[in-house]
C-alpha cells in the first residue's frame, strides 16, 4: 500500500511542505490545472509539478483527474480528436512516472452535495447529501451551488450542456465509454499507466442525467468492457458507499487487483438518499472502515490510497472535504490499520 495525499496545486493552502510533513505519505495526487479539460498538458507543467513534489521528498505517482470532456461522454463529432488528446496526456504523464490515472464520466456534474458546512456539535463541519434538496435546486435556473470541483460553468454554458444531455441514455453512455476505454487502455498499457475510473457521487442518476458506475453489478459490466489490468477502479468507499446496498467489504475483496488507487473515507446515513461525511474511523460512521481495509490487505492490495474528504476540523478554513487537519488524522489512522494487518501475520487470501 502507498499513501498519499491529494494537492491541488500552487494556489492550495495545504502545501507541499504541509503534506510532507504527515507521516507515511510517499506520493502527492495531483493534476495540471492551467489546462482546459480535453487539453493537452504540456510536459514543462507536468515535469515543474514533479519536480516541486521531489524538492519535498514526494513523488508525483498519481494523476486525478485528467477529466474526460463532456464531448467524449456524449459521443459527438468532436469527441476522436478529444480522445487522442486524452491518449497523449497518458503518455506525456507515464513518460514522467506517473502509475495512475483518475478520471471519471459523470456527466456533466462531478460530486454533489446539498451542504458544504454542515455543523456538528463539536463545533467541526462536514459535507452533506440530502436528495431533497438537491432535487429542488434547479441547476438549469442556476439553483444549485457547486461544490468547488468545477467554477468554469456559466449558467448559459450549463444550460446548453444539459440540452444536449436531453436524448442521452444509460445504454449510450456505456457505449461512449466503450470507445474511450478502447482507445486509452492500449495507450495506459504502453505507457506503464493504470486507468482508474472513479465511481458516480451519489452513485444514482440525478437531475435526469445517468449514472452508471454506481454498484457491483456495474463495475462488473465495467471491467469488462475491457478487459485488462490497465482497465481498473479508483474504489471510492464515500461515493460507492452513499448507497447502502454496496457491500463495501465484499467489494473490496472481489476487486482488489483491479483497484490502483483507493479513497477511502466515512459517511453516516441519517435517511433515504441522505448521509454526510464523519472522520474516517469505523465507529464515526455507517461504513465498515476497517472491514474494507482488512479485505482489501487479505486480497493482496498493493496500490495507491489517500484518506478521502475530511471535516473541517480545528477552526480550519478551505477547499470542502479538502482541508488538511482531518485527512492527516485519516492517513494516520488508516496506516495504523495496516501496519497492525502487516505486524498481525500473513495476508489471509495469500
Ligand atoms: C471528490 C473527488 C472527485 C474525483 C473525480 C475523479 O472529492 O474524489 O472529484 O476527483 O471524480 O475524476
Amino acid at each position: 500500500m502507498k499513501m498519499t495525499f491529494r494537492y491541488y496545486g500552487a494556489s492550495d493552502p495545504v502545501t507541499l511542505e504541509k503534506i510532507s510533513q504527515i507521516p507515511t505519505v510517499s506520493s502527492i495526487v495531483s493534476a495540471v490545472y492551467d489546462v482546459a479539460p480535453g487539453g493537452v498538458w504540456s510536459r514543462e507543467s507536468i515535469a515543474a509539478l514533479k519536480a516541486d513534489a521531489e524538492a519535498h521528498g514526494l513523488l508525483f505517482e498519481v494523476v486525478e483527474s485528467v477529466p474526460v470532456p463532456e464531448d467524449i461522454k456524449l459521443g459527438t463529432a468532436k469527441a476522436p480528436a478529444l480522445i487522442e488528446n486524452y491518449c497523449e496526456n497518458v503518455r506525456r504523464l507515464g513518460e514522467a512516472g506517473v502509475k495512475c490515472i483518475c478520471y471519471n464520466f459523470m456527466p456533466v456534474f462531478d460530486w454533489l452535495r446539498s451542504e458544504l458546512r454542515r455543523p456538528e456539535k463539536d463545533g467541526s463541519n462536514s459535507l452533506a447529501y440530502d436528495e431533497e434538496t438537491v432535487l429542488a435546486m434547479n441547476p438549469a435556473n442556476g439553483g444549485l451551488s457547486l461544490p468547488g470541483w468545477d467554477e468554469s460553468y456559466t449558467l448559459e454554458g450549463l444550460r446548453e450542456l444539459l440540452r444536449q444531455y436531453e436524448s442521452m441514455t444509460e445504454e449510450k453512455l456505456w457505449e461512449n465509454l466503450k470507445t474511450f476505454l478502447e482507445a486509452v487502455i492500449p495507450v495506459a498499457h504502453e505507457a506503464g499507466v493504470n486507468m482508474a475510473i472513479h465511481p458516480d457521487d451519489p452513485p444514482w442518476g440525478i437531475f435526469g442525467l445517468p449514472r452508471i458506475i454506481t454498484c457491483e453489478k456495474n463495475l462488473d459490466r465495467f471491467l469488462s468492457l475491457v478487459d485488462r489490468k490497465e482497465n481498473g477502479l479508483t474504489f471510492c468507499t464515500g461515493s460507492l458507499g452513499a448507497d447502502p446496498n454496496n457491500d463495501l467489504v465484499r467489494m473490496a475483496a472481489k476487486y482488489a487487483d483491479r483497484i490502483h488507487f483507493a479513497h477511502i473515507r466515512n459517511v453516516r446515513h441519517t435517511g433515504e438518499r441522505k448521509f454526510h461525511e464523519v472522520a474516517h474511523p469505523t465507529d464515526c460512521g455507517s461504513l465498515d472502515i476497517y472491514g474494507i481495509m482488512r479485505a482489501l490487505y487479505d486480497a493482496g492490495f498493493d496500490s495507491y490510497i489517500r484518506p478521502d474528504h475530511g471535516r473541517m476540523i480545528w477552526g480550519e478554513e478551505g477547499r470542502p472535504g479538502y482541508g488538511l487537519y482531518d485527512r492527516a488524522l485519516g492517513a494516520m489512522y488508516l496506516s495504523g490499520l495496516w501496519e497492525a494487518f502487516e505486524k498481525d501475520g500473513p495476508r489471509k487470501g495469500k
